[in-house]
């Protein structure tokens, strides 16, 4: 067995001064070593060409055929394992069977395939991390709902397309992904078909109403939302692409990504991250081992992706009432793409309107420019089952969103970019309170007062750059005007509602007596006053005309 093999060179390197463990990283390639689990170690497996005994052989030309797409899967599984996977096939084998006269296969054919190559090769199959089963040369069962199938947990799978097409190359991969554990890929889908009907709430009317999207606005978990079990659109797991298996995957089912390069974000200070895309990094053929990895594997310390659980409300069919559950939120950048892909329970959320609901679009992604409160998906929850229409369950309300949670998570996508490393978005994290949401514009400790303690916040920030900020924390910056400052505008706003609710004289009291500490940053904001009114010859008034409902407000 490879295993074998590899620490026997490991011994051997190690008595000319190599690191052992070292060997091949030192060299800046990453490579399978020894094998650790399923999805972790470099296999050798048994490929099947399964024929009728009256067909041709097995010809040369079909060997070196089937040896390009394997070069394809040790690439592919290469570039997503970071170099700690691979699977080479020791032997390709010409399998003759008895099919019917319909040439479709017949009995137990995967044992007899298997006794074949026992009695007349001499190879043990149970002895080899996989047997593939290539039936391209057979004719599908009558009503056959597979292209590839995999037997699990036993190490056998089956592909039907050819191999040497793009789809053939996909199910061969997609049913090695079985083997190693990879469940499917699945997406959030807001579709409103003859199975599916999609809900809201609508407080004010006090009842459930279909959703709409141009009346509700863009929503990626109405009440009755589908899960896709193979609808997402990047992921070799999912629906018709050759792309990398997801980060949930590769956290979760694979082991190729750590909780360090997957963190999660309550974990992490508030500020701004950089996430680097887990599906670009090369693959490495080492010639000395015949085997595939890679030119760099991930790095220790980088971020790959964001993980966490949080509980949120789901409704329960049986009791009729929403209960708690937990979900388990992920994020994901792909190289190219012009932000995060989101997952809630390793199913992609569609969080971009463009594409719209077409099963294969690949807009899903919450954009550069583009920032979502955990409060904005899924918190009030239930998974649409197929032919259930939701308001005929007669559920009570949902609860809203801030009775869920009383604070959470703010994910800004500030933008993209690369490095020597490879490409990266850049995401800010925050966290936010539904005092944010409900209370007294302004009121910048959230205390539900507009008082001196919040003067004393947004003088502090006077000035200070905070573009790099979640919009919540903007405004708990002092910018009240979302402009990623803290500014003469901003001021005029924190004047104003300052005006609206304690008058003129307590703002005048509070500026002629600046308590001890104040007035640095007082001076500051009347020295950047200033500046702007020489910049501005339209002055306080013009600006201050305009109300706070269509400046500040967050709704
Ligand atoms: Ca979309
Ligand atoms: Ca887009
Ligand atoms: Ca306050
Ligand atoms: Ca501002
Ligand atoms: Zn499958």
């Amino acid at each position: 067995m490879a295993a074998d093999r590899w620490i026997a060179r490991c011994a051997a390197a190690c008595t000319v001064g190599w690191a052992c463990f070292g060997g091949p990283a030192a060299r800046g390639v990453t490579l399978p070593t020894v094998n650790l689990s399923n999805s972790q170690g470099s296999y050798e497996g048994v490929y099947f060409v399964i024929r009728d005994v009256n067909a041709a052989p097995l010809s040369a030309a079909r060997i070196a055929q089937i040896e390009e797409s394997s070069v394809k899967t040790r690439e592919f599984y290469a570039a997503n394992s970071g170099g700690t996977y691979d699977l080479r096939y020791a032997h390709i084998l010409d399998v003759p069977l008895t099919l019917d006269s319909n040439g479709r296969r017949i009995g137990d054919w995967i044992a007899d395939a298997e006794n074949y190559v026992r009695s007349q090769y001499g190879i043990e199959p149970e002895s080899y991390h996989a047997n593939l089963f290539d039936v391209s040369g057979t004719t599908p069962d009558e009503g056959q709902g597979w292209s590839g199938l995999a037997w699990i947990p036993s190490n056998n799978y089956a592909v039907q397309p050819d191999i040497t097409s793009n789809w053939g190359q996909i199910v061969a991969d997609h049913e090695l992904g079985h083997r190693i554990g990879a469940p499917h890929a699945g997406a959030w889908r807001s579709i409103n078909d003859a199975n599916y009907t999609p809900y809201v709430y609508d407080y004010d009317a006090g009842a459930y109403v279909e959703y709409n999207q141009s009346v509700h606005g863009y929503q990626s978990t109405p009440l009755g939302v589908h899960r896709d079990e193979y609808g997402n659109p990047f992921d070799v797991m999912g629906n018709i692409s050759h792309g990398h298996f997801n980060v949930h995957e590769k956290l979760n089912s694979l082991h190729w990504l750590t909780e360090d390069q997957v963190a999660d974000p309550n974990e992490l200070e508030e500020g701004v991250y950089r996430i680097y895309a887990h599906d670009d990094q090369q693959a490495y053929y080492s010639r000395r081992d015949d085997t595939y990895g890679v030119q760099d594997g991930y790095h220790a310390d980088l971020l790959y992706g964001l993980t966490y659980d949080r509980r949120v409300v789901e409704y329960n069919n049986s009791r009729n009432r929403f209960g708690y559950s937990f979900q388990n939120v992920t994020l994901e950048y792909r190289t190219g793409k012009d932000g995060l892909q989101f997952y809630l329970d390793g199913a992609v959320l569609d969080l971009d309107p463009e594409g719209g609901l077409d099963r294969n679009n690949g807009e899903r992604e919450l954009e550069v420019g583009q920032t979502i409160r955990e409060i904005d998906f899924g918190t009030a929850f239930y998974q649409g089952e197929e032919g259930v229409d939701f308001a005929a369950l007669s559920s009570p309300p949902p609860q809203r969103p801030w009775e869920v949670m009383s604070s959470w998570l703010e994910f800004a996508v500030l933008g993209t970019g690369a490095d020597s490393i490879g490409s990266y978005v850049e995401l800010a994290i925050g966290t936010a309170n539904y005092a944010v949401e409900t209370g007294v514009f302004a009121d910048l400790n959230i205390d539900g007062l507009l008082d001196r303690a919040d003067w004393d916040i947004f003088t502090a920030n006077s000035g200070v750059d905070l573009d790099t900020l979640t919009y919540t924390n903007r405004y708990l910056h002092g910018d009240l005007d979302f402009d990623g400052d803290n500014d003469y505008r901003d001021f005029l706003l924190f004047k104003l509602s300052y005006l609206e609710l304690n008058g003129a004289a307590a703002f005048a009291s509070m500026l002629a007596v600046p308590e001890p500490g104040a007035g640095a940053g007082l001076l500051i904001l009347l020295w950047l006053g200033q500046r702007h009114r020489l910049r501005r010859p339209e002055g306080d008034a013009a600006i201050a005309g305009e109300t706070l409902e269509n400046v500040g407000s967050l709704g």
